[in-house]
């Protein structure tokens, strides 16, 4: 008998499909458990081997698990609003609509084919308006506590092709669709206060057990650094120029001050003789993004104001310039600037000729906290002329003499009792832009009256239902293309009655992500988002798995509505996810990223067709540890396929099957049953694959046998792995029930103890051979029995041994 992935992957499937195997259970007694892989954008090219991983690893582990006597939750759906269906269907004129439900068919089979136990029964589309009637609710919670605002932010504004485009569109500063630059421009935008949960959404994370790395990268993106702020005044001006910084030891050696260009105090500062300078100067600025203007390594570009400020601390006069490696909206937009001690301070000091004064010098054994002691660490050995470190002041007037660490205390203090400035903490974090002018998008459920401003859609009214349409272009305005929908736009205020225009911005492609997980526990309810008792139930999220592209910004969001959702006592825990996890993605054999462009695409479709969905899934469970990004190799495929095909040779063999089964294979099953529980349970994915093989290699050795059901243990420990396979082979022992409803395995001490030893054999002390042996074996039948072994009768070419010496259990040293 051949093995014919094909023919019994298929079989396999529709059998399953009718047991509702994967079905989880509301209010079981058995132990919950919540497995969660991000949903995929269903997308025009279809599911990728990179998506293949993810889905394959969490597989196994919702087939183990409930096998383990867990009620497993594993659900799947669609993330399915956002800009590439948007911009096909611009394209071919077809309806996002009918776009996304034939990529989600095309998802869905190629899944399905893939043998993965979704629970289908609680499919969710985030573009189903009973789904996103939530998000919008949501939203109006939100605005109701005012998290949710109107402000005037910047977008990136293509000037020839008149739109506003998201970030993902503007590729290094340039229009992606007409390659020319892009510039910012303000307009008014629906905006989350995120930033008001900063400090929970860096303190709970001690709450959960995710990965360090991916702590660290909340932590980062978050941002939080204590500080001063402090104000200097500008002679002749009644407003003063406000400054943020960590150190304030230092500001004794400032010798400029430098405005971001977009600081609302530039017009006020800029004398006119530098005017034509500075307004270019400006305009170039606006062509940069924030990452290149941050960048450290970026060459530091400035002008003058011709106007001074004065140092609050000596009252020095200190030149106001205009830079572009100052964020403006970062502390007060201005950086007090220290070239001495700063390291861009001290580059765009040099490239200027702006005075550099030292009053931190290296003190023995100076007191620092460990964070920052890393943080200027890493920044010191490249700092140019710059001492970043701290130490010991000097020429700071009365401060001379303090530690770094006191003077910032002393010299805060002095600011507060002057009335010049206080202790301030500053986030990296910005709050969240939410509108996107777009079509494919929840729209936000706001309608806007003359008379009563931005007034909620009575949540009786909700969904607002995305109006269909024939054409999706964005307005040359800058507005959503909803803004041209004149019978959707004009409604009544639902306050006065008066006319009123809707809202015409939609949201982002993150908002219906930010809470899907919710609503997996209970898709259908139409009176909230979910079932509180179901949520307690099921929360929260046991492992959450994703791409590390996913664990700042989406993994914050999320994690910041369910923060609100439960300030509002909306859901019951304070965090959604116990635990995170990231894969890492598949390359392409080239090592290149698979791209269309580059014709490197593996698609999973065509190798279930060569090889099989159980080869695919094992190979992509083997190819690599599992958090690190790795290249396809067909080679490795095919080793996997021919491992299957191995196993099922072996389970065809009648001799490998026995009655009465030798000790050692048995023993060596059960340290697999070990290895093989304790490797899923650690997501080493890859070594349990190798263990398998490493199995049934000692298993197809010469008169090496198991009995029928140590050889159905065996397919039980695969099965998670390679589901049809196992459970075909498993049907083919005799077997009536299918192989996932079995217990999973223990591991049995006693039969795992093995009474054979390896014998390593040296020759002048160089490894020459491994002999399994007996445990009991004595010296004299081990001197014996090595020198009858063919390979060290070779090494010895006839020559009489000096010496043979034993180390029980161990090693045989021949000497010659
Ligand atoms: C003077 C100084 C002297 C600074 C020194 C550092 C070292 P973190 O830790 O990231 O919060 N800064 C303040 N506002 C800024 C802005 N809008 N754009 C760019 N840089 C800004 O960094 C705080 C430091 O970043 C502040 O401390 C300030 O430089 C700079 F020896 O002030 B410091
Ligand atoms: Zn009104």
């Amino acid at each position: 008998m051949k093995y014919n992935p094909q023919k019994i992957e298929k079989k396999w499937q529709k059998k399953w499909a009718g047991q509702k195997l994967a079905q989880a259970e509301d209010f079981a007694e058995k132990p919950k458990k919540y497995i969660l892989v991000e949903f995929p954008y269903p997308s025009g090219d279809g599911l990728h081997v990179g998506h293949v991983r993810g889905y394959a690893a969490l597989d196994v582990l919702s087939r183990q698990q409930r096998m383990a006597g867990f009620n497993v939750l594993y659900p799947m759906g669609w993330d399915a609003f956002g800009l590439p269906t948007e911009n096909y269907a611009i394209k071919t004129g077809i309806h996002p609509r009918e776009v996304t439900d034939k990529n989600i068919k095309v998802f869905k089979k190629q899944m399905d084919a893939l043998g993965l136990s979704f629970d289908w029964s609680r499919e969710i589309d985030t573009t189903d308006p009973k789904y996103y009637k939530w998000t919008q609710w949501i939203f109006l919670q939100l605005f109701k506590k005012e998290l949710a605002y109107q402000s005037e932010m910047p977008i990136n504004w293509c000037p020839s092709c008149k739109i506003g485009l998201a970030n993902e569109e503007v590729i290094s500063g340039k229009c992606e669709r007409c390659n020319s630059q892009t510039e910012k421009r303000n307009i008014k935008q629906w905006v989350l206060r995120i930033t008001k949960y900063a400090d929970r959404l860096i303190d709970d994370l001690a709450k959960t057990d995710y990965l360090e790395k991916i702590k660290t990268q909340q932590i980062n993106w978050i941002g939080r650094s204590s500080g001063t702020s402090f104000n200097f005044k500008v002679p002749g001006l009644k407003k003063d120029i406000k400054v943020f910084t960590t150190r304030v030891d230092t500001s004794f050696g400032i010798t400029a001050m430098v405005l971001a260009p977009e600081h609302p105090l530039v017009k006020d500062l800029t004398k006119p003789s530098e005017k034509e300078k500075v307004d270019k100067y400006i305009e170039e600025a606006k062509k940069k993004s924030e990452f290149e203007r941050t960048q450290l390594e970026k060459e530091k570009t400035g002008v003058m104001t011709g106007s001074f400020c004065l140092n609050p601390f000596n009252n020095e006069k200190v030149p106001v310039w205009i830079g572009d490696y100052v964020i403006a909206s970062y502390g007060g937009g201005a950086v007090m600037v220290v070239p001495a001690h700063d390291k861009r301070d001290y580059a765009f000091a040099k490239k200027f000729g702006l005075k550099i004064r030292e009053v931190v010098v290296k003190e023995k054994g100076s007191a620092r906290n460990a964070s920052q002691a890393s943080k200027l660490a890493c920044s010191h050995s490249d700092a140019g002329g710059a001492y970043v470190d701290y130490g010991k002041l000097v020429n700071s007037g009365q401060f001379d003499g303090l530690s770094s660490g006191q003077a910032i205390e002393k010299m805060t203090d002095w600011l507060i009792k002057k009335k010049l400035g206080q202790k301030t903490i500053q986030y990296k974090l910005r709050d969240w832009i939410f509108s996107r002018q777009h079509y494919w998008g929840e729209p936000i459920p706001i309608i806007h009256c003359q008379k009563c401003g931005a007034v909620p859609v009575d949540e009786k009214d909700l969904p607002v239902e995305l109006p269909y349409v024939e054409k999706y272009e964005p307005t040359d305005t800058g507005e959503s293309p909803l803004a041209k929908i004149k019978d959707w736009v004009e409604v009544k205020c639902p306050k006065c009655n008066s006319k009123a225009k809707r809202e015409t911005d939609t949201m982002p492609n993150w908002a219906g992500s930010s809470w899907y997980f919710l609503r997996y526990i209970d898709p259908k309810n139409d009176k909230a988002l979910a079932d509180q008792k179901k949520l307690k139930h099921w929360l929260p999220v046991d492992l959450y798995n994703g791409g590390m592209e996913h664990t700042t910004l989406h993994l914050l969001y999320s994690r910041f509505w369910h923060k609100f959702l439960y300030d509002i006592k909306a859901v019951p825990t304070e965090e959604p996810y116990q635990k995170r996890y990231s894969h890492g993605i598949v390359l392409a054999e080239d090592g290149r990223k698979m791209s269309k462009s580059f014709s490197n695409v593996i698609n999973p479709d065509e190798v279930v067709k060569s090889h099989g969905a159980d080869s695919l899934r094992l190979y992509e469970m083997f190819m690599g540890p599992y958090d690190q990004a790795i290249n396809w190799s067909t080679k490795g495929l095919e080793g996997c396929a021919r491992f299957l095909n191995r196993v099922w040779q072996l389970f065809d063999k009648k001799e490998k099957i026995l009655e009465k089964p030798d000790k050692e294979t048995q023993a060596k099953l059960h340290q697999l049953i070990k290895k093989i529980t304790g490797d899923i349970s650690e997501m080493k994915f890859n070594t349990a694959v190798a263990a398998f093989m490493e199995f049934s290699n000692f298993w197809a050795e010469e008169k090496r046998a198991l009995s029928k059901k140590d050889a159905g243990i065996f397919l039980t420990l695969l099965a998670p792995f390679v589901p049809h396979i196992s459970e075909e082979l498993w049907e083919k022992l005799g077997n009536k029930e299918s192989i996932f409803l079995q217990k999973w395995p223990k591991s049995d001490q006693a039969a795992a103890a093995e009474d054979t030893f390896i014998l390593v054999v040296q020759i002048n002390g160089k490894v020459r051979d491994k002999i399994e042996v007996k445990k009991d074996i004595s010296e004299e039948q081990v001197k014996k029995l090595v020198l009858e072994q063919e390979k060290i009768k070779k090494w010895l070419e006839n020559k009489e041994p000096k010496k043979i010496i034993y180390i029980e259990g161990r090693i045989v040293n021949i000497v010659i």
